[in-house]
């Protein structure tokens, strides 16, 4: 009888910090066979981040609708003709109400959403600094998510200890102003700058199912993965086709096209926390499980987005026992 030879652990494989990625080694990532991009985005994620912990980050819509802004995927543009109405901004209180909630059903991260084109100096800035303050009171990481910012603005955020600044580039430089035409890829830049010099951590990464091609997707990847240092972590959202909007009528994608994007977001950035984000609806419990294998290492945790639906939390909960990865509401139910 011959006896195999006992399965090699690849744990302790090396990865590669590199802020160089071109456009064709990132395009020859996207397309590679699926097994041996699943091996290699597993094989990074292994020895970048062992032990497949994944982060629950909660989200709230702090202030929902009428913003000026005119993306086409977004239900809160005044220039769409979703159902969303514009509402005033939430209070301190409920917002942390909300905040010890979701830190009692297991979050690691805070994230608030402001439908904003930039931040304004005022009571409702004095409140989000409030905000910011009451959630690492808590022990939860915070992030903002409000449009553009000062220098000053950034400073002060990071001064009341904003853990994180969200702000997404959605796609390409080549393919931005047909999604967006009131701000540009340069300011969007600029705001990411002042988050970074403020000392603030940058959440930063975009959505994929807007009718991009392949290079889109690349070009998108590339500015995200030449950041020096990569932002700390790059949400991947895959369009919620929003009635209402100039979106609305877009398929939703083949889910292998999400894994594929994630695989290739971390072994582009090996230490980022890849976010799977918007759109897990459609994406069925395997293809979840083979973004979180292929480096997935946080996702939106909660029951709803900022204005659609997200899994409920019992659903997660379960996906992440039979993925087997470690999340905090499993550790503390523990002890
Ligand atoms: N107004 C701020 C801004 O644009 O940065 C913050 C809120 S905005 C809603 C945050 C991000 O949500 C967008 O940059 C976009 O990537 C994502 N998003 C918005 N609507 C979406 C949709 N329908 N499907 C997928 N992602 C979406
Ligand atoms: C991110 O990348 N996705 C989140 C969060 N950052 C702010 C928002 C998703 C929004 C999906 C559509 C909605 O619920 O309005
Ligand atoms: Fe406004 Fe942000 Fe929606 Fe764009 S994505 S319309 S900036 S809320």
């Amino acid at each position: 009888m011959t006896l195999l030879a006992p399965p090699t652990h690849q744990d302790n494989q090396a990865f590669l910090l590199r802020y160089d990625w071109t456009l064709d080694e990132i395009k020859e990532l996207l397309e590679k066979p699926l097994m041996e991009l699943l091996w290699q985005a597993q094989s990074v994620h292994r020895a970048a981040n062992p032990g497949y912990k994944v982060q629950l980050a909660s989200l709230l819509s702090v202030k929902t609708g009428g913003c000026t802004e005119d993306c086409a995927y977004c239900p809160q543009s005044i220039h769409n003709d979703s159902d969303i109405n514009a509402t005033a901004p939430l209070n301190v209180k409920p917002v942390l109400d909300r905040a010890k909630a979701a830190k009692d059903a297991g979050a690691d991260r805070f994230c608030m959403g402001w439908a904003w084109r930039e931040i304004k100096d005022g009571k409702a800035f004095d409140a989000m600094l409030q905000m910011v303050r009451g959630v690492r009171e808590l022990g939860l990481e915070a992030c903002v998510t409000a449009g553009m910012l000062t220098d000053q603005q950034a400073l002060r955020l990071a001064e009341a200890g904003l853990t994180a600044y969200n702000h997404n580039l959605d796609t390409s430089p080549e393919k931005y102003d047909r999604i967006i035409t009131t701000r540009t890829y340069k300011d969007r830049l600029e705001t990411l700058q002042r988050v970074r010099a403020a000392g603030i951590t940058l959440c930063c990464g975009g959505i994929i199912g807007m009718g991009e091609s392949l290079v889109d997707r690349a070009s998108l990847l590339r500015v995200l993965a030449t950041m020096d240092p990569h932002p700390e972590s790059v949400p991947i959202n895959s369009l919620v086709a929003v009635e209402g909007t100039p979106l609305e009528d877009m398929n939703s994608i083949d889910p292998l096209e999400m894994v594929r994007m994630v695989a290739t977001a971390r072994i582009l950035m090996p230490k980022s926390r890849v976010r799977l984000s918007a759109g897990r609806e459609q994406l069925g419990r395997e293809a979840q499980i083979l973004c979180l294998q292929a480096g997935a290492d946080s996702i939106f945790y909660g029951d709803t987005l900022l204005t659609t639906s997200n899994p409920i939390v019992e659903a997660d909960r379960e996906l992440l026992s039979q993925a087997g990865v470690q999340a905090n509401w499993k550790l503390s139910e523990n002890g």
